[in-house]
């Protein structure tokens, strides 16, 4: 442990503040979790990018009822096995039309709801700058359940893991608001406890993202994590994120960093490389980020900072345990024998 009090980041509190060292457990709540990690990305000194875009108003559709939606989101989203190949080769897959226009447009509408609740705020009332993130949503929104839950989403995820059966680690609005700066470089085995690489997120746009309003890119393949995993996490500054954009420059790696159409949906594994430009529209970029993991798979044994929040997430399970909580459903198959 190093108790040299060499940097320092004004979001940080009490342990979390006082030196160097991520093996300790995060002091404060989920927000104020990404409230400090996007101070962690380089946004190259300048955090005025000028006027933010006016996006044009997306067309009026119909919007699905609860049933609707569900009946939508129970439907199998067949994968071809060279989709699942390249999933395994990339790290990554953007799949179309996994979403209806229709509830994409009420995912946007129920989460605009949810976060201004929480928030005290109109995503789209102008820029705030900030990252907002709401979890578990899942358990007080029927609505939310059918998305988070969606046999269609966790057989995907199981298909391109190629495993049995998947659990739930958590739901996450992720709401980047206009003007708010970059996502850090990072990949998910660094902030999820968990003791296994079967782990994907699903990230689910709730509008088309266009490249202006930052659209989750991909480095590629799976493997350049190889090339960044001597580069040391500092929990203090934007040097992570800075040394590891220089090592992909460098060393030439293709960045995927396209825009999403209505319906688009990537997946991502948690070897994968991931980072997000700044949000320059007028619209917050509202996206709900789910993560699941194959069955049987136990907590690490000293989950970090990094981890933030996560006892939220399993409660009752401790370092080294099965993660199997109640707030870990089985999502796929459906009605599958609970290990735990
Ligand atoms: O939405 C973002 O900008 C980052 C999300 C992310 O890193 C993730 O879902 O793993």
């Amino acid at each position: 442990m190093i108790n040299n009090r060499t940097h320092s980041n004004e979001l940080l509190v009490g342990e979390n503040a006082l030196n160097s060292d991520i093996n300790q457990s995060w002091e404060q709540d989920n927000q104020a979790w990404w409230d400090w990690y996007v101070t962690l990305a380089d946004n190259g000194g300048m955090q005025d990018g000028g006027p933010l875009v006016e996006l044009p108003t997306t067309p009026n559709v119909d919007l699905p009822t609860n049933d609707d939606v569900a009946g939508e989101l129970d439907v199998p989203y067949e994968l071809t096995e060279d989709q699942c190949l390249a999933f395994r080769k990339e790290g990554f897959i953007k799949l179309p039309a996994v979403l209806s226009p229709g509830a994409v447009a009420r995912l946007r509408q129920e989460l605009i709801q949810l976060l201004g609740k929480t928030f005290g705020v109109s995503p789209d009332g102008g820029s705030n700058d900030r990252f907002l993130s709401l979890e578990m949503m899942w358990l007080e929104s029927a609505l939310i359940r059918s998305y988070v839950l969606s046999p269609r989403i966790a057989k995907i995820s199981a298909d391109l893991l190629g495993v049995k059966a998947v659990r739930l680690y958590h739901d996450n609005a992720l709401s980047k608001e206009p003007g708010c700066g970059r996502t850090p470089w990072h990949y998910d085995d660094h902030h999820f406890p968990l003791a296994t690489n079967d782990v994907v997120t699903a990230w689910i746009p709730a509008q088309p993202i266009p490249v202006a309003m930052g659209p989750l890119a991909f480095a590629k393949p799976l493997s350049v994590f190889e090339l960044v995993k001597d580069i040391e996490f500092n929990k203090f500054d934007t040097s992570y994120d800075k040394q590891v954009a220089e090592a992909f420059e460098a060393n030439g790696v293709n960045v995927e960093d396209g825009p999403f159409a209505v319906g688009e949906v990537s997946f991502h594994h948690n070897l994968s490389f991931h980072t997000a430009a700044a949000n320059r529209t007028t619209q917050s970029r509202i996206v709900l980020a789910n993560t699941f993991y194959a069955d049987g798979a136990r907590v690490l044994e000293q989950p970090t900072m990094v981890s933030g929040d996560w006892q939220k997430f399993i409660p009752g399970v401790g370092p080294g345990d099965i993660a199997a909580s109640k707030l870990n459903p089985i999502c796929w198959p459906p009605n599958a024998e609970r290990k735990a």
